[in-house]
């Protein structure tokens, strides 16, 4: 009896231990619910970032709930409502505008679902309503296009510029920061510039346009991304110019058709801008849906830049 007493008391252990793990093991292996608001399918960047979202999401037996936005801030909204709706466990939002998002997020928040801002960052006056963002840094994308046509013009040229998105973070920090950039240069200037709202057939017609305006009066085109800088390469062929030799043209993004023009000579310069958040936004979310904080609270790629020197060398090895 009493060599047994220590056994059953173990045995007892053993199956209370079991009863009091066996729903924690559960939550654990239960998948995760996640709503990601995406803006639409804009660019060749995007398609990449949704394709990052879609099969990490896979690899990870994550439940994703996929809204495309289609280029529409109030479809953004409703998306967002209907995750909380649903009761997923985190959110996702790749913001198209920066604004409007205060009373969808109090929402969320009231409902207890975190909130991760990826990509493109939104203006809300209280900090609280989303956890962290994970994006890029647009401005320092916009200072290193301005620095490398500084360097590569002896700050002298007419510049041509072809914004993204009204409204949106990426286009609104690409412009300031190469603003600013330039501003050192008072030989280079921006003379026009008009949006493309990011995509390739609205680049070509802005530049259609900035052609029948301007002539030959320019020198340069910065575009905010490579589909914008792509469809003018279009226009200017067709006008009979050669881009990266009578235009120089400088853009950022660097999805591969971005660097294969640098490699062709036809964009002199693109700045890289990593779409490939899968990984990154579901640590966090995991993080998230355990109670536990993501730290830092702003997370920022850290990005390249693709000219003639580097451009063949990296082709091979680009994953997007
Ligand atoms: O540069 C552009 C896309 O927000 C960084 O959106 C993103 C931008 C990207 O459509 O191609």
């Amino acid at each position: 009896m009493k060599i047994y007493a220590p056994r059953m008391f173990l045995r007892t252990c053993l199956a209370l231990s079991a009863l009091i793990l066996a729903p924690l093991a559960s939550a654990a292996t239960k998948p995760l619910k996640i709503g990601f608001a995406q803006t639409g399918a804009e660019s060749a960047w995007r398609t990449a970032n949704t394709e990052s979202m879609k099969s990490e999401a896979a690899k990870r037996g994550i439940d994703l709930k996929f809204a495309d936005g289609q280029g529409k801030p109030e479809n953004q909204i409703r998306a967002v409502r209907s995750f909380v709706a649903q009761g997923v466990d985190v959110i996702i939002i790749a913001p198209i505008e920066t604004t409007g998002w205060e009373p969808v997020l109090r929402e969320a928040k009231a409902a207890k679902i975190p909130v991760i801002v990826m990509d493109r960052s939104i203006d809300v006056s209280d900090e609280s309503l989303y956890a962290c963002f994970i994006g890029s840094d647009f401005a320092e994308e916009g200072r290193m296009a301005a620095d490398w046509l500084a360097k590569h013009t002896n700050g002298k040229g007419r510049i041509l510029e072809l914004q993204g998105t009204t409204g949106s973070s990426a286009a609104g920090e690409r412009k300031r920061a190469f603003a600013e950039g330039i501003a050192k240069y008072p030989d280079l200037k921006v003379i026009d510039s008009q949006s493309g709202n990011f995509g390739r057939e609205l680049g070509k017609q802005v530049m259609e346009a900035f052609l029948k305006k301007h002539g030959r009066n320019f020198d340069i085109v910065y575009a905010h991304n490579d589909d914008m800088a792509l469809g003018a390469i279009q226009a200017i062929e067709a006008a009979g110019l050669k881009p990266g030799k009578d235009v120089m043209i400088v853009s950022i993004d660097a999805v591969r058709e971005g660097v294969e023009a640098v490699v062709a000579g036809k964009i002199n310069c693109t700045v890289e801008c990593n779409p490939l958040f899968g990984p990154k936004a579901y640590d966090a979310a995991a993080k998230l849906a355990a109670g536990q904080p993501v730290l830092p609270r702003k997370q920022f790629n850290k990005d390249e830049l693709f000219d003639a020197t580097n451009a063949a060398a990296a082709l091979p090895i680009r994953k997007y």
